[in-house]
């Protein structure tokens, strides 16, 4: 079993990476730590609660990290997530549940600093927390041994080709969401001693839809918390209606990218996963939070290409292992 530290931004697909972690024999979800993003990060971390309390996992610790980035202010992402970033989930159970109030950024530091086997870094959110921990700390990155990172992407997505899913610099330069929010982290992070880097960006996990068929298979698992999943997921706000109107096959088809799932699966069973060792370095001038190829990059572990069969197949098996 892989021990698992999520920096995350609830977020539907945040909740489904920590869902599809805590429905498989193969990740110890450590911690959660929470950061702005998606939505505020007293939002996020409250969903955040939301999601261990409907999986009854309410022994996971949850820290409470950075409200906004490094050096610019934070987009939440009301249209595409609803208003309390997790839209389909108002018939789930308000937390009730105690967590330390350290902070995300002390909690890390602290995990990092004393212990004999650390866990893996799961980065689904602007790494804005754990680029804190690294300017306050920076002997830890040596003891991280891995961080999974959903962000940045290298190529262009299948959707409409460009480079990422916001606007950075006018209406035609584009960069992935948690690259775009906070790019000096992103840099930060990809500098650090990190001993091994592996991105999963935004060009595969835009391949890896839910739509009208992948809802019907997760709810035929028959599980109350299977039917409540898929409740969340086909709560599509109007950004992401627009943005993938071109794959629907039908007006009412509901269609979004899973992005932090994916991620997730990558430590879940990285065999499914085609990467390619590439040199990556985070633009931090014009086209803030693109991730550029370039030859004095960081040779990071890039995934080129997932199995998506497999990937549902893996998603549905945790989802049928949920017990509350
Ligand atoms: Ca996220």
């Amino acid at each position: 079993m892989k021990d698992i530290i999520l920096d995350c931004d609830p977020g539907q697909d945040d909740a489904l990476a920590i869902l599809l972690a805590l429905g498989s024999a193969d990740i110890n979800l450590k911690a959660i730590t929470v950061v702005g993003g998606n939505v505020s990060v007293d939002k996020c971390y409250l969903n955040a609660m939301k999601v261990l309390t409907f999986a009854g996992r309410t022994d996971i610790p949850v820290y409470r990290g950075a409200n906004r980035p490094l050096k610019q202010n934070l987009t939440t992402l009301e249209n595409v997530f609803g208003e309390s970033g997790m839209a389909g989930t108002e018939n789930w159970k308000i937390p009730k549940f105690f967590v330390p109030q350290e902070n995300a950024v002390d909690f890390l530091i602290k995990t990092y600093s004393n212990a004999n086997n650390y866990p893996h870094l799961c980065a689904t959110a602007p790494q804005t927390n754990i680029a804190q921990a690294l300017l306050k700390q920076p002997q830890i990155s040596e003891n991280i041994p891995g961080i999974t990172i959903m962000g940045g992407c290298v190529f262009p997505e299948p959707l409409r080709g460009r480079m990422g899913n916001i606007s950075v610099n006018g209406d035609d330069v584009y960069a992935e969401y948690n690259f775009a929010m906070d790019p000096e982290a992103a840099d930060i992070t990809l500098c650090s001693s990190i001993q091994k880097i592996n991105l999963i960006g935004l060009d595969i996990t835009r391949r890896v839809l839910y739509n009208g068929e992948v809802d019907t298979r997760i709810r035929k698992i028959g599980t109350k918390e299977a039917i409540m999943i898929a409740d969340m997921l086909s709560a599509i706000g109007p950004d992401d209606m627009e943005d993938y109107a071109p794959v629907k096959k039908t007006p009412t088809d509901p269609i979004r990218a899973l992005h932090d799932a994916v991620a997730m699966c990558y430590l879940v069973d990285d065999s499914i996963f085609k990467i390619e060792q590439i040199p990556i370095k985070i633009d931090l001038k014009n086209f803030r939070g693109q991730s550029l190829i370039a030859p004095e990059g960081r040779v990071v572990n890039v995934i080129r290409d997932i199995n998506k069969q497999a990937f549902f197949d893996i998603l549905c098996d945790s989802i049928a292992n949920l017990k509350r």
